[in-house]
């Protein structure tokens, strides 16, 4: 199919599973947020989180990745005990389904409960950073990715700057890297994020997506996280997160023609139908 000059990575180990990165897979985003219709509806919102994650995978999503905490800059903090009782029976319950679900958090205490309650992904913003994480990762066999971000959430958008944006991302995201294998964690475990929206102005944005064949080359999978993002909007001019459904469709048929392998999204079903596409055009001679 595709010919480089580098190696692109095929295959990425998630705990027992070895997902197979020969055509590009769609990470749905499962949100478990307080229900604002009800005070304490915890089991709504129980509920409402494992009907969406299902739906999406019958939509066509490959990895489910479920979250607990807002990372929008100026967004609550949320405490060891509430992200795990929002995240971990959400985890559970679509992992006994069958699904490859990954876990969006920074917390080792969510990453090792949700580890415990069947996730095969961690997927950490923050790159393992917060003390714990990494001994976490270490000892799980899961699928690890690692993103880059300058600041953290509260501050990253006051002011992104770099002298060189691309060589700064990827020199970090190989120092993370290191520091895990470190650790003991194996290379085949490891998945590279350049942190889309994460510290970076519109232009920032715009030329990691341009550039995301220097990434594939690293060698590791390469994720890309663009979905319904501010930058997105600003380019389409949708001021609407819940209208940026085309514009985030196009970005990520972008990043996968680029080689991104792992595309996390809102909206799986419109991704899917692009991808069906674009793989039409790939499979004909
Ligand atoms: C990302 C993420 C991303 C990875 C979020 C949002 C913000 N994880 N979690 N990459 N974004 N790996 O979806 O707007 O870009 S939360």
């Amino acid at each position: 199919m595709q010919k480089d000059n580098f190696e692109r990575a095929t295959t990425w180990q998630c705990r027992d599973r070895v997902m197979d990165l020969s055509r590009p897979l769609i990470m749905g985003i499962v949100n478990v947020t307080p229900d604002s219709f009800s005070d304490g509806g915890t089991h709504n919102e129980f509920e409402a989180a494992v009907a969406w994650g299902k739906r999406l995978a019958e939509q066509g999503a490959d990895i489910l990745d479920v979250g607990g905490e807002s990372t929008r800059p100026g967004a609550a903090e949320v405490s060891v005990e509430e992200e795990i009782r929002r995240v971990v029976p959400v985890v559970r319950e679509l992992a006994r389904e069958g699904f490859a679900v990954s876990v969006d958090t920074s917390k080792p205490e969510v990453m090792q409960a949700s580890l415990e309650a069947g996730a095969c992904i961690l997927n950490d913003i923050r790159a393992f950073e917060l003390p714990g994480a990494e001994e976490v990762a270490a000892q799980s066999g899961a699928g690890l990715v690692i993103m880059h971000m300058q600041g953290t959430p509260q501050t990253m958008q006051n002011r992104p700057d770099y002298e060189d944006l691309l060589g700064e991302i990827e020199a970090y995201l190989k120092a993370r890297e290191a520091a895990l294998l470190a650790k003991g964690v194996r290379l085949e475990q490891i998945c590279w994020d350049a942190g889309f929206g994460f510290g970076k102005t519109f232009e920032h944005n715009f030329s990691i997506l341009k550039h995301t064949e220097r990434f594939v080359a690293g060698g590791r999978p390469y994720l890309m996280g663009l979905s319904r993002k501010t930058s997105i909007g600003a380019a389409a001019n949708q001021p609407d997160p819940s209208k940026r459904i085309v514009s985030s469709v196009a970005g990520a048929l972008l990043a996968a023609e680029r080689g991104a392998q792992i595309v996390r999204v809102h909206d799986v079903k419109e991704t899917r139908e692009a991808f069906d596409v674009w793989q039409a055009m790939q499979a004909a001679r």
